[in-house]
């Protein structure tokens, strides 16, 4: 995660946010989020060519070498339209074999989307990862938190056609008296959330709008980050939303 100054460190917890590791190791490779019915939701480009017994899922780790709590893996789904040279439907289900008792994220309801929330209106979203502070680092030691913006294809510098309508940009490229201090996703940050929250009745409610998936380069200005659009795969998980 590239942030501004030394970004707030997180001393919230985020009950839903999970990292992907390799069987029995503690650096993560991805992040995820947690559905629900011991389903987690990461990005496909991180699945693709992994097996369930060849990776963990660990929740509430308080930094990069923390263990955290430890889950096996039972079943992976990679969405079938996945396309490595696009990345398009970048998306992936994980079964656990165990429930992990954790507070599930939501997927977006029909009236968030009538708000048309990916489409430039300039909505506010939280990205969350131990991914790499720029493109030639190391990953973060503690979970690092940006509030970044949509922002519409137009303002960008990448082409139309890049950008299908299962993706949507986002990013904070606004501030043109500094160019060199965007926030943005990074390497290691892939398949974690990018959500809104609300504050209800003194709690804070969780919506998974998006996942990282990819980007030119970390935080370089007009190149934002690029993210699964979650909304599009509803019927898909609920299709799958067996265990
Ligand atoms: C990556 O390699 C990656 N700036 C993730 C996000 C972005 C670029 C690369 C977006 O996992």
């Amino acid at each position: 995660m590239n942030t501004k100054p030394i970004n707030e460190k997180v001393e919230e917890t985020y009950p839903f946010f999970c990292t992907l590791v390799y069987r029995n190791e503690k650096i993560p490779f991805c992040g995820g989020s947690y559905l629900g019915n011991n389903i987690i939701m990461s990005a496909a480009h991180c699945l693709v060519h992994v097996m369930p017994d060849e990776i963990d899922i660990l929740f509430s780790k308080k930094d990069l070498y923390d263990e955290g709590e430890r889950f096996r893996v039972k079943k992976i789904i990679v969405h079938p339209g996945y396309d490595n040279i696009s990345v398009d439907n970048d998306i992936a289900l994980i079964y656990l074999e165990k429930d992990p008792k954790k507070q599930p994220i939501y997927l977006p309801t029909k009236k968030l989307l009538e708000n048309n929330i990916y489409d430039g209106k300039k909505d506010e979203f939280v990205i969350i990862g131990f991914g790499k502070e720029n493109l030639y680092n190391e990953l973060s030691m503690k979970l690092k938190k940006s509030r970044i913006q949509s922002i519409p294809i137009e303002e960008t510098n990448y082409s139309k056609k890049d950008i299908t309508e299962n993706m949507f940009t986002a990013g904070d490229m606004n501030d043109p008296l500094n160019k060199n201090d965007n926030e943005d996703s990074c390497g290691g940050d892939s398949g974690g959330p990018l959500f809104k929250d609300y504050e209800f009745n003194g709690q804070y409610i969780y919506v998974l709008l998006g996942l990282t998936s990819w980007g030119y380069g970390c935080a370089i200005e007009n190149f934002p980050g690029v993210y699964t659009k979650c909304s599009q795969y509803i019927p898909w998980v609920i299709e799958n939303w067996i265990n």
